[in-house]
Order: C-alpha cells, then sequence, then structure tokens
C-alpha cells in the first residue's frame, strides 16, 4: 500500500498539497495525478499519474491495484467556471467523489481528504461570523455541488464507516501556483498586476468582505486535520475554517504600504453576484476546539509574503 494520492494535483491547492506531503512522508511515497496530460514541471520530483476522475473504471482499477491509506480530492469545477458549465462542473464535482467514497467504503482507502468551500452558503446564511451550523442556501452550482458533497460525505461515515474528511476553505491566496476560475481569485491577481504594473481593476466591488486565507495556512490545517485522532472529531460534513476577511479596497491599502503608487479601479462583472451570496466572515470556533486550528498569517503578513515571492512571468490577465 502506497501512502498518499492527491487528485487534481496540478492546480492551486495541489501543487503545494503534494510538495508539502513528500516533505513529510517522501517523495516516492506521494502520488500527483491529474488530468493533464504530463506531470507539472513543479511535481516532477516524485510519481506522476495521468488519471482523468471521470473514468471510474481506470480510477477504481489503480486504486484497488495499489492501495492508499490517504486520497485527496482535489478535481473540481470552481465557482466562475462553474457557473459557465453548469452540467459539465455538477458532473465533475460529483460523479468523482462517489467513485472514492466506494473505493473507501470497499477498503481500498484508509482516509479521504475533500474540501468543500465558503461556497455552500447562500445569501440566507447569517453573513458575519457564519456559524458552523446554519441556514445553507447556496445560490451557485458550485456551491449546490459542495453541499451536497458534504451530505454525502457524512452519510458515507454515518452509514459505512467512512473516515472522511473535509474543510470548508475560503477564498486561498499563494504565489507557487495560479488559481482555476474561482470568485476570490482576484485577491491572488491583484498582487501579480500591482507588482508588474502598479494598477488593477478587480473584478469586485471596493466593499466585498469575503474570508479568504494564506496557502501555506490552508495546507498546514489541511495536513493537521489528517493528523488529528478520529475521536476528536465532531464534524463529518465539512469544518468551517478561517483566517482573515477584507475587502478589495483594504487589500489595496495593505499593497499601497509596500507600492505607495499602486492604483486600483472597480468592474464588478458576473462574479459580484457570487460573492454577494457569500458569507463575509466565518466562525470556525468548532475546529479550534475539536483539533486545534490556529491561523499564522494576518493581512499584512500574506500580503508582505505575496509581494515578496511572486513571480510577474507568471501574470493570469
Ligand atoms: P484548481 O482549478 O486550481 O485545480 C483543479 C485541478 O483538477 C486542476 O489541476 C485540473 O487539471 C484538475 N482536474 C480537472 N478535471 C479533472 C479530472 N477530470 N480528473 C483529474 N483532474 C482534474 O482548483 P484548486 O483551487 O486547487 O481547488 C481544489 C479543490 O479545493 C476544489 O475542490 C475546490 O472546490 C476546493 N476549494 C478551493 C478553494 C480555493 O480558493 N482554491 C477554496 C475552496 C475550495
Ligand atoms: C472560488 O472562489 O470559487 C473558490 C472558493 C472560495 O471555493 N476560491
Amino acid at each position: 500500500m502506497k501512502k498518499v494520492l492527491v487528485i487534481g494535483a496540478g492546480g492551486q491547492i495541489g501543487t503545494e498539497l503534494v510538495l508539502t506531503l513528500r516533505t513529510k512522508f517522501g517523495n516516492d511515497q506521494v502520488v500527483a495525478a491529474d488530468v493533464k496530460e504530463t506531470c507539472p514541471e513543479q511535481l516532477s520530483n516524485g510519481p506522476y499519474r495521468k488519471m482523468d476522475i471521470l473514468d471510474r473504471e481506470d480510477v477504481s482499477t489503480y486504486i484497488r491495484e495499489t492501495g492508499f491509506e490517504q486520497v485527496y480530492l482535489l478535481a473540481a469545477l470552481l465557482s466562475a467556471t462553474a457557473e459557465k458549465a453548469p452540467d459539465f462542473a455538477w458532473r465533475l464535482n460529483m460523479e468523482g467523489l462517489f467513485t472514492i467514497l466506494d473505493l473507501a467504503k470497499e477498503g481500498s482507502i484508509k482516509k479521504i481528504f475533500w474540501p468543500s468551500s465558503i461556497a455552500v452558503f447562500g445569501p440566507t446564511t447569517p453573513s458575519e461570523n457564519t456559524p458552523q451550523y446554519t441556514i445553507m442556501e447556496p445560490t451557485t452550482v458550485y456551491g449546490i455541488s459542495k453541499q451536497a458533497g458534504e451530505r454525502w460525505c457524512e452519510y458515507y461515515f454515518n452509514k459505512f464507516g467512512v473516515d472522511v474528511r473535509s474543510i470548508r476553505y475560503p477564498g486561498l491566496i499563494s504565489y507557487k501556483s495560479l488559481p482555476g476560475g474561482g470568485t476570490t481569485d482576484y485577491a491572488v491577481d491583484i498582487f501579480y498586476q500591482a507588482k508588474a504594473k502598479k494598477e488593477y481593476s478587480c473584478f469586485l466591488s471596493e466593499n466585498t468582505a469575503l474570508p479568504m486565507m494564506f496557502m501555506e495556512d490552508a495546507i498546514r490545517a489541511t495536513i493537521e486535520l489528517m493528523d488529528a485522532p478520529a475521536e476528536q472529531l465532531t464534524v463529518r460534513s465539512s469544518y468551517n475554517l478561517s483566517a482573515l476577511s477584507f475587502t478589495p479596497k483594504e487589500l489595496a491599502a495593505c499593497i499601497q504600504v509596500t507600492i505607495p503608487e499602486f492604483k486600483i479601479t472597480y468592474s464588478p462583472d458576473f462574479r459580484q453576484a457570487i460573492a454577494d451570496s457569500w458569507p463575509a466572515s466565518i466562525d470556525d470556533s468548532v475546529a479550534r476546539a475539536d483539533w486545534g486550528w490556529s491561523e499564522r498569517f494576518d493581512l499584512f503578513n500574506m500580503s508582505t509574503e505575496m509581494l515578496k515571492n511572486i513571480d510577474i512571468n507568471k501574470i493570469i490577465n
């Protein structure tokens, strides 16, 4: 049995997660898998397998033959991209989850990590300090798929004892890998444009507050949750997790501390309605109590790290 398989490894989270897991378990023990034909260069220090999570037969045969202690299922369409292809988004985000849950049910996987999102919440959810348990009426196909996924994770845990663990990630901010089509992507784009052009046109309005987190914190949270003793976990749908909450205006002001000439303008598009339906801040007291979660990066530290480390040759727009 190999240690770890990360499916969707070539994306924003997968790239950093694979590198961190390889440091923890050894390069050869962590298989990176993605629908991408060839191994992304950053992941070339360990095994890579081309895998389409929608090819249930291929995925099942490979996992049954190899056997994995942990599978991280990251392949999905994110909020903005999913709105453009709702049928496919529903299929991708749900079918892959069932394949992995069923493989764990039969014993070919010991432990699953599957990420949910703040997108499970909707306009009727309390927006400030959104509690772990509250009204959830998501209005995006992405949010609906994440909420359904959470219900199925909890169901497989209760009915079949599948050890599946999950976090409702906020918007993630990183410099090693680019974001993949979400509503919170502006909070990464802005750093590239600020460093390269000293100006940024934001697709959200200036006072749109959203929950966010620096990638280093998110990866550490993921591994801490996977390492936590099962008996400490009281949530088998998905844990609220929080670190930062800011508006585009506040983020711009923070960047201006380092780049005083930086200018931001606002030109909201279809992503504004998605952002307006999500919480402004999250109450993650259950994660803190159950497995000791605590963030390390505040807005200023995150912003400083981003401006120091981003490579402007990777500009998004
Ligand atoms: P991403 O779009 O950057 O990466 C997804 C990866 O999945 C890509 O490398 C893509 O090639 C791969 N993929 C797509 N279709 C596939 C298929 N059929 N088979 C195998 N691989 C396939 O996404 P991400 O930001 O890394 O997000 C990973 C997970 O975390 C998703 O489930 C997402 O909903 C969740 N999440 C992300 C954020 C965030 O801010 N990044 C926040 C909340 C939740
Ligand atoms: C998105 O904006 O779609 C993601 C998320 C918060 O799930 N970053």
